[in-house]
């Protein structure tokens, strides 16, 4: 913390870091005047924050101040079935309940308690540490943490062994970049301000995206493929490099394993010609071509690709295959050449078992629960292959209830009479009205943190800014609390948070360094893979078996389905919501106004839609009522639900996950949001139901 001056009221300027699942884990600045944080901004001196925030975060005090913040611990008073009603309890009586009752099941079997977490704030203490200390000590479920990016995580790690790419900066000088299932100016802002750079250098942008985003209009080119279908693009792509030999031999030959040979890639990518591209993506067989021409002919060339691309079935299959593309023609020789989807595996400083301690669960046996079939597994009795019936959840850092795909059954888990809920949060979001206990939780202005980032290569600290509001506690605070109403005694329960932080990094990461400056770069070679030397076992990229998978649900893999469901949707992200966090904040609410789907005019007119017309979104498994917008942002047979409202504040209380299934990706046990076949008709408020 540095004092700007003397003067009275003081203001002082606190290091901050951005808690939220983005990639750019920005470097904050926060004015605190008399206790209170009165500005947010971005640090000038953080490079790849560069003094400029999204709109969200540079709002983040009416977050903190809002007046609908959980102060108190609050106890559940009606029934589950019935209108939430909640009233206040001591912070004394709260534990010494949920102990009681968790110190119950547990006595039966600890692992029919199960947590459920995800990145609400990706901080390193108010994530995981406390709080795996306790479960771990517990013996609870362990919980597969797939909610949004573990297909592309497996397959970048089969690949090259790690979640490793290209450095953030260098983007800046490529010459070509491929913006791949990336809304960058929506979800990635400032990876696009070195977009932006490169392309006022001369460099070409070309966006790979069925929605034609924000993103995709500041582009020279968009390729709008049908979702799901980009393993054939970068097989096609493969095809032309290999037809027009534009392949780096040597870096194959020196650095690749499974390229050449019966059974290899290549001989999988002969099989792609351009014309059955097109045919498979919905895109012409031009577009194949010119883009193989561009990737080859240009060079730095390098690949932004983001998570919105693998949220399908063949995801995994197909981040491998585009992320083989810069070993092809040897993109990786150059700084600015190559791929990133995310860079966390660069933290090696990052001890995690130092803070999560999994040596306190003493052997005992461990099931694993996917958070992504939450809903089917809440519904599962106990069972041979399941193991005991989930009977306690307790839920920090997500709101499943809105963001969980097929919430139809999400909704009907937790609302079973007989599962016992603890919900830390900040606001009564849909899963908190669900919750038999509400614990109140600080948020990131309100206690200590240190982070890591997925998009940059970045230690950073965030210091509190104030002190709690109300009877808020940290989550580090909560779990610590709960450890000591269990009784559970070891020392690791009395980490202070300072000393968690302290834990956190190895040496190379110096922490007291860290608290001066705000953040501490991790030292990196430029150009990391120039020579190959990637993380697998061999120091070889790994082209294992990849191919293209079709779609759960398209007219190829279902067309029964398809006959009755012909659309396609997609449910990205909305620009001024983070998944379904500030859905609650008026002012960014207001910017989007109101549920809706974007349907293209040809889809709307086939249906008799007019713009703006209430329509609901269906399949089998549910109904989604919401505004249309017939607009060119939409493909012909695709339609975009933009994301994730909260359901009590959308249309007849639900939101875009009403249709979405539980079926999982290729690779990593994922969600597929995005492979989802729906209808869509007319709605005139409810009576057609
Ligand atoms: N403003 C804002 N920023 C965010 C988020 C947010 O909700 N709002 N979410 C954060 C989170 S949790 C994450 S994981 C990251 C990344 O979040 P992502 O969900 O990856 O977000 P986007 O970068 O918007 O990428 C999604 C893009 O992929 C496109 N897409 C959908 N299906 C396909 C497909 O089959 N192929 C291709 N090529 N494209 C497809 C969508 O149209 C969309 O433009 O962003 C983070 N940043
Ligand atoms: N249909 C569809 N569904 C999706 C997606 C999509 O694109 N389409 N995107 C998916 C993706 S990529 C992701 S990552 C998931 C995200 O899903 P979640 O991880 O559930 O993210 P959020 O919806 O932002 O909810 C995070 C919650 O954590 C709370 N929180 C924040 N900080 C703290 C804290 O310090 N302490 C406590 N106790 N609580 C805190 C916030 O108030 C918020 O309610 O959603 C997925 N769901
Ligand atoms: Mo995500």
């Amino acid at each position: 913390m540095h004092s700007l001056s003397s003067r009275t009221p003081t203001q002082a300027l606190v290091n901050g870091a951005c808690p939220h699942d983005c990639p750019d884990t920005c470097a904050l600045a926060l004015t605190v005047e008399n206790g209170r944080v009165i500005k947010v901004q971005g640090r000038a001196d953080h490079p790849s924050t560069h003094g400029a925030l999204c709109t969200k975060v540079s709002r983040y005090a009416e977050r903190t101040y809002h007046a609908e913040r959980v102060l108190q611990p609050l106890k559940r008073v009606s029934g589950k079935h019935e209108a939430p009603r909640f009233e206040p309890v001591t912070w004394a009586a709260a534990l010494a309940d949920i102990a009681s009752r968790l110190g119950a099941i547990s006595a039966r079997d600890p692992q029919a308690i199960q947590p459920y977490s995800y990145a609400g704030t990706m901080g390193l203490l108010q994530g995981e540490a406390m709080a795996g200390r306790f479960f771990n000590r517990l013996g609870a479920s362990l919980l597969d943490r797939t909610i949004c990016a573990s297909a592309g995580a497996a397959a970048l790690t089969a690949t090259y062994g790690h979640k490793l790419g290209m450095h953030l900066p260098y983007f800046a000088e490529s010459r070509l970049i491929l913006i791949w299932g990336s809304n960058s100016i929506a979800s990635n802002l400032h990876f696009w301000t070195y977009a932006n750079q490169a392309k006022r250098a001369g460099a070409k942008l070309i966006c790979i995206d069925p929605r034609k985003t924000e993103t995709a209009d500041k582009c020279h080119q968009h390729i709008a493929l049908m979702p799901g279908t980009d393993g054939a693009l970068a097989l096609g792509l493969m095809q032309q490099l290999i037809a027009h030999d534009w392949l780096d031999h040597d870096y194959l030959r020196d650095h690749v394993d499974g390229w050449d040979g019966v059974g290899g890639l290549r001989e999988r990518a002969l099989a792609w010609p351009p014309e059955r591209v097109a045919e498979v993506c919905g895109i012409a067989a031009d577009e194949v071509r010119g883009l193989a021409r561009d990737y080859a002919q240009t060079a730095p060339a390098a690949i932004r690709l983001n998570y919105g691309m693998q949220r399908v079935r063949g995801g995994g299959n197909a981040v491998r295959l585009i992320a083989l593309l810069p070993c092809l023609t040897g993109a990786w020789r150059n700084r600015a050449g190559g791929l990133l989807l995310s860079s966390s595996g660069w933290f090696a400083p990052y001890k995690r078992a130092d803070l999560e301690r999994p040596e306190l669960r003493a052997g005992r046996p461990t099931r694993t629960v996917n958070m992504s079939t939450i809903g089917d597994d809440l519904l599962r009795p106990t069972g041979p292959d399941f193991g005991p019936q989930i009977e306690a959840l307790i839920v920090y850092n997500s709101n499943p209830v809105a963001v969980a795909p097929e919430s139809p059954k999400v909704v009907r888990g937790f609302q079973r009479a007989d599962l016992f809920t603890v919900v830390l949060e900040h606001f009564m979001t849909d899963t908190a009205d669900l919750a038999d206990y509400v614990l109140p939780a600080t948020t990131q202005m309100e206690h200590l943190d240190v982070h890591t980032s997925y998009g940059h290569t970045d230690v950073l600290i965030n210091e509190a800014a104030v002190a709690p509001l109300g009877e808020a506690r940290p989550n580090t605070q909560i779990f610590r609390d709960l450890a000591a109403a269990m009784g559970f005694t070891e020392a690791c329960f009395a980490d202070t948070d300072e000393q968690l932080a302290r834990q956190a990094f190895s040496a190379e990461i110096d922490f007291d360094a860290l608290r001066v400056q705000g953040w501490q770069s991790l030292p990196l070679a430029e150009a990391p893979f120039a020579n190959g030397g990637f993380l697998t076992a061999n120091g070889r990229a790994q082209c294992g078996d990849a191919d293209h998978l079709a779609n759960y649900e398209s007219v190829v893999s279902s067309p029964e389905l398809a006959a009755r469901y012909p659309l396609a949707m997609i449910s990205p992200p909305a620009r001024n919501f983070l998944n379904s966090s500030f859905v609650n904040v008026k002012s960014l609410r207001d910017i989007e106004g109101e549920p809706l789907v974007e349907i293209h005019a040809v889809d709307a007119a086939a249906r008799g839609l007019a713009d703006r017309a209430m329509v609901r979104i269906f399949n089998d498994r549910g109904s989604y009522p919401c505004r249309a917008r017939i607009s060119a942002r939409a493909r012909p047979g695709v339609v975009n639900g933009l994301g994730v409202w909260w359901r009590k504040l959308g249309v007849a209380g639900s939101n875009v996950n009403e249709v979405t299934h539980q079926r999982l990706t290729d690779m990593g046990g994922g969600p597929s949001f995005y492979d989802c076949l729906v209808e869509i008709e007319a709605w005139d408020g409810g009576q057609t139901e």
